[in-house]
């Protein structure tokens, strides 16, 4: 098995690598493993090992890297624990692996069924209906050679109503209990929900939106700085990430 998985192409890096490895860039999507794997070593003291590609030269799309996803995008996490080598794509499927083999005192995940239920919920709301419409906000705005109005218009607007669905969460508009965390019971708790979301969110300004344009938002710009504050949020969005100039 492990001989599909590596060619001659494959960086010895990855070819090499012992228990968990992630082939990361530091973009919303690649920070969302990042800071799971900052979380856990805090934890935990849980290691891996990281490559840092250029998705501007399409490493991505070469055929090493789509023996281990398909997908041609990145993150890829690849865990060397297991025998073959077991690579997991998708950045939900990965926190959410890394909760069943890293995180055996659920400290980023929930004991019980309904509330691990609520974080299932909110990890795919941003994974199906956030990230989604944000990315092609950049998209349209940044990256397309024209500047197509309506895609952008309706991308922002799209974005911002689910920005709305989580300022409604968070502010307990409808509970009466305003919370801390998307996921939880009472104020709930950080969670791989938080961190999923929180990588796309942060970069509201980026993406091109208002102070005026995130007003009717401020739980969800105080969640924002809360999350914010933790070293390993930090540390996973930091330098160590950066490519090599
Ligand atoms: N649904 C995927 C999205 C991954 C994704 O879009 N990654 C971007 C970086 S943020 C990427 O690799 N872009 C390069 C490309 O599209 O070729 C996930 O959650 O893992």
């Amino acid at each position: 098995m492990a001989e599909h998985l590596y060619i001659d192409e494959t960086p010895d890096e990855v070819k090499n690598a012992q228990g968990l490895h992630l082939i990361t860039q530091s973009t919303p999507n690649g920070q969302k493993v990042q800071i799971m794997l900052e979380e856990l070593k805090d934890a935990y003291g849980t290691s891996w090992s990281t490559t840092i590609i250029n998705i501007m030269t399409n490493e991505q799309k070469k055929e090493w890297f789509l023996r281990l996803n398909p997908n041609g995008r990145i993150p890829v996490l690849v865990d060397n624990n297991q025998d073959p080598p077991f690579p997991v794509m998708e950045t939900s499927a990965e926190l959410l692996y890394l909760l069943k083999v890293a995180d055996k005192e659920d400290r980023f995940g929930f004991k019980d069924d309904l509330e691990r239920s609520q974080c299932l919920q909110w990890l795919f709301f941003w994974h199906g209906s956030g990230a989604p419409y944000q990315g092609q906000v950049n998209h349209f705005s940044r990256a397309a050679p024209e500047k197509i109005e309506y895609a952008i218009k309706r991308f922002k607007n799209e974005t911002l109503r689910v920005y709305g669905v989580l300022e409604i969460r968070l502010s307990g508009k409808y509970t009466g209990e305003p919370r801390d965390y998307l996921a939880g019971n009472g104020k709930g708790k950080y969670s791989v929900a938080d961190i999923g979301t929180w990588t796309w969110v942060k970069g509201w300004e980026k993406t091109g939106f208002t102070k005026d344009e995130m007003e009717p938002f401020p739980h969800l710009l105080k969640w924002i700085d809360r999350i914010a504050a933790r070293p390993a949020v930090q540390r996973g969005i930091g330098e160590a990430y950066n490519m090599q100039k």
